[in-house]
């Protein structure tokens, strides 16, 4: 099923016209409305007219989260101030927050492009989706629910938390789809199981949209056996709108970046050089629609790789591999680069281990992983935990090449955030 076939499935010479074009008038406008990047263009010495193929886009300068920051509140703004239609903020970063405006088009382009995601995966004018991403500035919510007002469903703004009405609402309205991260519904799935509720019998629903934060293949796994439903993967950042960039279709293997609206880059993130595809690096994106806000090679510092080869979808927009890590929420820890994902790969193959964990960093260099046991793998023997506990702890040193404390406790007992998880503590005195 599609959205919008036509574009879907454009043949990628066609695809690349238009990105070529839309690339030129990309950079023409914030050469001229920009005078942020007319500066930037200016330090690598190129102009709009130096763009005549799309290899050229690396003459362009890179932008970086610190640009944003620094562009704080409205420096990369490229339409006159009574144009803009809406503002979202970057959520839960430090520091400064991220501004990004939206025209009229933009918030339309955005709802399409959620749009197509939906149908993609099955969507119809029939579904029920619960909506629990957090309304506000948060792009997360408010972009899938326009995206998913489009398409005609019934759209409920449940936002996050509150499971008990959470449910209830699946219940009562027949709820068929949630959008949701993957710590709220690995969360949501053990509520459901205290409440006796069993999701293949007692609801309606058939499909998770789960992003906005990493998570693994068996995390993946563990949500669509705990629920009984399909997981789709969605990716987005709120600098490119916010859901709906890249998503899964119903073959679920990789997401498919639309190539129409973005140009995709995956680059060596020491060196900026670009890698083929196949070759995994750091993510680089540069809108190609965007009014209020175009921004030239983002670096999302999300790590990546493009899955080569067509897709039996037919759709000719690349797919993105599950996304591993962020080249900054790398971990060095005694010397050795750690990402988060290594560590829940590793807890969420074991039937044993619950759906919520916590790493902790603290004195010189102390790591500390906090992990809840399944209900059933909490038969009090004290000799079980002691054997599952250093279970986990080879399985981690074998992962991550340094050995961690492993403390076990009991189901439901580590703190949920309602937004995006924060697995990391990290007060190390170094
Ligand atoms: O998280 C937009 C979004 C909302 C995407 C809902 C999908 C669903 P930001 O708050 O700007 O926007 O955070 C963007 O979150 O650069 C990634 O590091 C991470 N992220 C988002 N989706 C995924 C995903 C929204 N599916 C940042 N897998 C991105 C891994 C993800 N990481």
């Amino acid at each position: 099923m599609f959205w919008d076939q036509k574009i879907e499935t454009i043949e990628r010479t066609a695809l690349e016209a238009l990105q070529l074009m839309r690339l030129q008038a990309t950079v023409s406008r914030v050469a001229c409305k920009v005078p942020r990047y007319q500066q930037k263009l200016a330090d690598c010495g190129t102009k709009p007219s130096d763009i005549r193929s799309l290899a050229d886009v690396q003459r362009l300068p890179f932008t970086s989260n610190s640009d944003l920051r620094d562009a704080y509140p409205a420096g990369l703004l490229a339409i006159a101030p009574d144009e803009v239609l809406r503002l979202h903020t970057s959520s839960g970063t430090t520091g400064k927050p991220k501004a990004l405006f939206f025209s009229a088009n933009d918030v339309n382009n955005a709802a399409e492009l959620v749009a197509r995601c939906l149908v993609m995966t099955g969507v119809t004018r029939r579904d029920v989706l619960q909506n629990m991403m957090t309304y506000g500035l948060f792009t997360g919510a408010l972009v899938m629910h326009y995206g998913a007002e489009k398409v005609g469903c019934l759209v409920i703004p449940a936002g996050p938390g509150n499971s008990e009405k959470q449910l209830l609402l699946m219940q009562d309205f027949r709820t068929t789809i949630v959008h949701v991260t993957p710590s709220y519904a690995l969360y949501l799935a053990d509520f459901m199981e205290k409440k006796g509720v069993d999701p293949r019998k007692d609801l309606a629903l058939r499909k998770a949209f789960v992003g906005a934060e990493p998570y693994t293949e068996e995390t993946r796994r563990k949500i669509e056996e705990a629920l009984g439903i399909d997981v789709y993967n969605s990716y987005g950042m709120s600098e490119m709108n916010g859901p709906g960039v890249a998503f899964e279709c119903e073959h679920k293997c990789g997401m498919h970046l639309w190539e129409d609206n973005y140009l995709l880059e995956i680059v060596d993130p020491q060196t900026g050089k670009p890698l083929p595809d196949g070759q995994t690096g750091e993510l680089v994106l540069t809108t190609l629609c965007r009014e209020a806000m175009p921004l030239l090679r983002y670096r999302t510092r999300d790590i990546t790789s493009i899955i080569p080869g067509p897709c039996p979808c037919g759709r000719t927009h690349r797919r993105l591999h599950r996304i591993t890590g962020r080249t900054d929420d790398m971990l060095i820890v005694r010397g050795v680069n750690i990402y988060p994902q290594q560590i829940e790969r590793v807890l969420m193959s074991l039937p044993s281990v619950g759906r919520n964990y916590q790493i902790v960093l603290e004195g010189l260099d102390e790591m500390t992983i906090n992990v809840e046991l399944a209900e059933a793998g909490f038969d009090g023997h004290v000799e079980h935990l002691t054997r599952l506990q250093s279970e986990i702890t080879d399985r981690l040193r074998a992962e991550i090449l340094t050995k961690p404390k492993v403390h076990l406790v009991p189901p439901g007992t580590l703190p949920v955030s309602e937004g995006k998880a924060k697995r990391v503590i990290d007060s190390r005195s170094l």
